[in-house]
């Protein structure tokens, strides 16, 4: 059982939006067109409190960017994005969202952040997907979605880690790319063992 997750495909990563991600709207119809290819479909949101220890005004003079230590590790101060329930946080207006088996949202405890669809930021506070996947008897994940260096590298990563075969689509994601993120994300899902597709592979 196969099935595609698709991360993060929101108004706030798309052109126009608060944390804008270059092209991140080319890759919603052909998301759409593959949705029935698969046993299963899951949506990730990112749903963040007003106020979340990501985002940069919570943080006296510190500015979107800069990296501060955090209880979990270094973070990445980003500007206010996805606020639960803002027309920045919807789901990008041509996603097929009525396809989805699943919508997993992350990134709601205001003090963590939460990249990757299966654990928190601190690495250890599963969102409950893994079961979900498991109980579902899915073996293997196509990832595609927003952005390429951050909520696709991370969830790739921990889904290779928990013993999935995934994949990501490259060609149906965009990034960042902050300080040659894209670069050490390609890297690190590699050698984490996560096949990196570029169309059909
Ligand atoms: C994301 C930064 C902050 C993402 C989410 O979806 O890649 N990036 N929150
Ligand atoms: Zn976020």
């Amino acid at each position: 059982m196969h099935a595609w997750i698709v991360i993060d495909v929101q108004n706030d990563f798309c052109p126009g939006g608060a944390l804008a991600v270059p092209g991140g709207d080319e890759i919603v119809a052909p998301i759409n067109a593959l949705m029935s290819k698969f046993d299963a479909v899951v949506l990730t949101q990112d749903w963040h409190p007003s106020g979340h220890s990501s985002f940069a005004t919570s943080h006296d003079g510190k500015s979107p960017y800069e990296v501060i230590e955090m209880p979990y590790g270094p973070q990445v101060l980003w500007p206010d994005h996805c606020v639960q329930g803002n027309d920045g946080a919807a789901f990008h207006a041509g996603l097929d969202v009525d396809r989805a088996d699943l919508i997993i949202r992350k990134g709601f405890r205001p003090e963590i952040d939460s990249y990757s669809a299966f654990f928190e930021n601190d690495q250890s506070t599963p969102t409950g997907l893994d079961g979900y996947l498991r109980s579902r008897g899915i073996s293997e994940l196509t990832l595609v979605g927003l952005a390429t260096d951050f909520c696709v590298n991370f969830s790739a990563v921990d889904a290779a880690r928990l013993g999935f075969k995934t994949n990501v689509r490259m060609d149906l994601c965009r990034a960042i790319d902050l300080d040659g993120s894209l670069a050490a994300a390609q890297s690190g899902m590699t050698q984490a063992g996560v096949t990196l597709l570029n169309g059909h592979g």
